[in-house]
């Protein structure tokens, strides 16, 4: 029997990889896709098909968390053997400013789907995807055992829905994990996150096209994976016998001037002659420091990131000079998921 997985932010990086890896396993795949006044699903154009085609393997419905009632309908019919919950107002600054918006997506969001999946009558397996930013004002290193002090609304809504994944595991003896993942890049990054808006502008920079890079606080200390081995991770979660929270990170710690220095090197240019300060790019509450501690997943799911950030940040530059090189059409980075293992993926 073909397996059916449903995946809320199919439009997304991770619903992207997670959405390429699935079709690669021989999963039928539903994404649900937000209606928007342009196309919003550049990530996944590569992957889709003609549902006419019946080779077609990629489905998308329209829909939205904060639309319940949908939402049960949806699972309804498709009746997914797997749920992944990626969808979610995911920007720390911006939460900041949408604080209602994000508690609604990114927290209600996930009580609204594991409601939904209940009131379908089916038993899936559902995937969280719970974040780093829950340990927030705790210093590093982080694992599954430490304590959570969200620092933003994004972190408090997330920690809602930690423990919302987890009440309903133990309450209706659900299958239902939460991923617990550091940050993880990718050519395919959205461009305000750090890492994209620095290799963006490196290659704009090195081809001539902009002048200088405006950012915020330069002393954050974060641990970068490689988004395409991440998605690895949360299947992995899921074909396990019994269903536990997982930390997934590469457990190195760079500073935002750190990737600065390494991207700008990397196309030999010096990052300090470019780089200038915006204080709009400050959080009130900033999350000084998160490096994870993988080793849960690395013997318990025999899950390890082998891309570090000083690689990544490289094939992130080259990416994004690829890209300037196609007149701005998103260069796609083509991985190998199907047959990934901890110690290849490129
Ligand atoms: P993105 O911001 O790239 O993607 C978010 C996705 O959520 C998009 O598909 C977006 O749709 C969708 N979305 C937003 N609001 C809604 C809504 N109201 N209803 C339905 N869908 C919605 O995030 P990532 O791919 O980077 O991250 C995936 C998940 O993992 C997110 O929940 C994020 O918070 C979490 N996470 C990410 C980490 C990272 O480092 N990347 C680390 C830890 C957790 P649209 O394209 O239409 O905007
Ligand atoms: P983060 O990612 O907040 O960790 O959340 P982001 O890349 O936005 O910021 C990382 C760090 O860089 C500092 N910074 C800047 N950040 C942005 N975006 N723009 C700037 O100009 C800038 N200058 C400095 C930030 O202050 C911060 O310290 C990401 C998201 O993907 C979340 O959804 C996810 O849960 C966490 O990672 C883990």
């Amino acid at each position: 029997m073909t397996k059916k997985a449903f995946i809320t932010g199919i439009t997304g990086q991770d619903g992207s990889y997670l959405a390429e890896l699935l079709l690669s396993k021989g999963y039928e795949v539903h994404g649900l896709i937000r209606r928007a006044s342009t196309f919003n699903t550049s990530r996944i154009d590569h992957l889709y098909v003609d549902p006419h085609d019946p080779t077609a393997k990629l489905f998308l419905h329209y829909g939205d968390l904060s639309d319940g009632v949908r939402l049960v309908t949806l699972l309804a019919e498709i009746q997914p053997d797997e749920v992944y919950n990626l969808g979610a107002q995911s920007h720390v600054r911006v939460s900041f400013d949408e604080p209602e918006h994000t508690a609604d997506t990114t927290g209600t969001g996930s009580i609204r789907l594991l409601e939904a999946v209940r009131t379908a009558g089916i038993r899936p397996r559902f995937y969280q995807a719970s974040s780093s930013e829950l340990y927030g004002a705790t210093p590093p290193p982080q694992n599954e055992d430490t304590p959570f002090y969200p620092r933003s609304p994004y972190g408090a809504a997330k920690l809602y829905s930690y423990w919302i994944t987890k009440n309903y595991r133990e309450a209706y003896d659900m299958f239902a994990v939460n991923g617990i993942l550091f940050n993880h890049e990718s050519p395919r990054r959205g461009e305000t996150f750090v890492t994209r808006k620095i290799t963006r502008a490196v290659a704009a920079i090195k081809a001539g096209t902009q002048e200088h890079l405006y950012m915020g606080n330069l002393d954050s200390v974060r641990d970068w994976g490689y988004a395409a081995e991440y998605v690895e991770g949360m299947w992995r979660m899921l074909q396990v016998d019994e269903p536990e929270d997982f930390v997934l990170a590469t457990g190195t710690a760079y500073t935002v001037r750190d990737f600065l220095r390494i991207s700008f090197e990397h196309v030999g240019l010096d990052w300090e002659k470019y780089v200038k300060f915006d204080e709009r790019y400050l959080r009130p509450t900033e999350v000084d420091a998160l490096v994870g501690d993988p080793s849960k997943a690395e013997a318990k799911l025999g899950w390890k990131a082998t891309v570090q950030p000083d690689q990544l940040a490289r094939i992130m530059v080259d990416a994004d000079i690829k890209t300037l090189e196609c007149a701005g059409t998103p260069w796609i980075d083509k991985v190998n998921l199907a047959s990934w293992t901890p110690e290849a993926v490129l």
